[in-house]
């Protein structure tokens, strides 16, 4: 496991009673709202494309434990989101009784989803014991998790943002340069692209790809600023903080690649076109010409912002599904089908937001690590102290 110091679990299917978590390690008195955690819990529901499903829903999260007066108080918190849909499946999801009539068994399993490796792994012939785990919905409760750490981050003057590049084949030109703008321009997109005016082109294709049944990824991008240099380590190969913010997006469901910097493009270039220069000023230290290794060097940050592309595959469930087998007749079939999104990408930055984010506050309170905010910060404005004058 990739966590240092910070430990979370979610639990929770996505048509039962409604998701869990507990996150431990965030150190008391840091100013913690519900609200706080419910504006990223709606930005994720969000984005053009999406299904039923996020017309039922009004994500919220209620903190059961850990925070009193809205400050932390260092024991385990407790983030509750309730499944407004559980209405409709309390029968079919019923945790104990005889099985109705109306939970009919989900046979047909869908390639591309956990329906099948996980049938077999688990021996659940009604695949919707795997699926309902499988589901993405459980990234509602990781997006909690994040805005917590998020809420770390920023007394120090750390920010994550992200932004989509692309859907399918549509990848507009990105023009604007500075990612913080970026990320408020993707804030008023109807796909989190960061160029308002192009998401038309987004649109046509989402409305094309819904027509022929068909489902669509994409890539996103999600970035950090404000990293002090220093979060991770060359030292052994699992405190190195490529390979922990990597593993982190890859855990997202549907993730198939991620790029950090110029990524597979530096594969391309000469020696010289790839690293960043170092230059040094008396008043900032240290500093870098250029980014093109988005931020690390040797598994440390090196306080240029830190940069990761994610690239998610099209969802499973399509509107005309392809060929699969059903698991009790063993017949050729066509595959399942349950209410899904055309592509969720725009969703998917805000989630790997929140994975960043639980990698770069477990980083952070690794190195500077403490009980309390106070001492922490102080921690902090020493060892920045240090990087000014090295
Ligand atoms: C999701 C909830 C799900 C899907 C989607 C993500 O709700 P339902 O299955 O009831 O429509 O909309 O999950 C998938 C497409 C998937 O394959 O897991 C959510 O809350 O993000």
């Amino acid at each position: 496991m990739s966590l240092k110091f910070l430990r979370f679990l979610t639990a929770g299917e996505s048509h039962g009673k409604g998701l869990t978590a507990i996150l431990e390690g965030i150190p008391a008195n840091l100013e913690i709202s519900e609200d706080f955690i419910n504006r990223d819990l709606e930005r994720r529901q969000k984005g053009y494309g999406r299904g039923g499903r996020m017309k039922i829903e009004r994500d919220r999260a209620r903190i059961l434990s850990g925070v009193r007066f809205g400050k932390t108080t260092g024991s385990p918190i407790t983030l509750w989101i309730e499944n407004k849909d559980w209405e409709n499946w309390k029968e079919k999801m019923a945790v104990s009784g005889e099985r109705p009539e109306s939970a009919v068994p989900f046979t047909r399993p869908r390639p591309g989803h956990a329906d099948l490796s996980g049938g077999i792994k688990y021996n659940q012939r009604d695949l919707r014991n795997v699926l309902e785990r499988a589901s993405a919905r459980e990234t509602a409760a990781r997006v909690a998790v994040g805005a917590v750490c998020k809420r770390l981050l920023e007394e120090f003057g750390i920010k994550v943002g992200s932004y989509v590049v692309s859907i399918g084949r549509c990848a507009p030109e990105i023009k604007e340069r500075d990612l913080l703008r970026r990320h408020e321009l993707a804030e008023m997109s109807a796909v989190r692209f960061p160029d308002p005016s192009r998401d038309e082109e987004f649109i046509r294709l989402i409305d094309e790809a819904r027509e022929r049944g068909e489902s669509l990824g994409g890539v996103f991008e999600v970035f950090a600023v404000g990293v002090p240099p220093g979060l991770g380590s060359h030292v052994q190969w699992d405190r190195r903080i490529d390979g922990r913010i990597a593993q982190a997006m890859m855990s997202i469901q549907a993730m198939k690649g991620v790029e950090r910097g110029l990524g597979f493009e530096a594969a391309t270039r000469y020696g010289s076109e790839v690293h960043d220069e170092i230059g040094y000023d008396p008043e900032r230290g240290f500093f870098r010409y250029s980014n093109n290794l988005g931020g690390t060097e040797g598994g440390i940050t090196n306080g240029m912002p830190l940069l990761v592309r994610v690239a998610m595959k099209p969802i499973p469930t399509l509107g005309r599904p392809l060929r699969s087998v059903d698991v009790e007749t063993k017949e050729e079939v066509k595959a399942g089908k349950e209410r899904t999104d055309v592509t969720s990408v725009p969703a998917a930055s805000v989630v790997g937001e929140a994975m960043l984010a639980l990698i770069l506050a477990d980083a952070f309170l690794e190195k500077f690590g403490g009980d309390f905010i106070e001492e922490i910060k102080e921690r902090f404005e020493a060892y920045m102290r240090h990087v000014r004058n090295f």
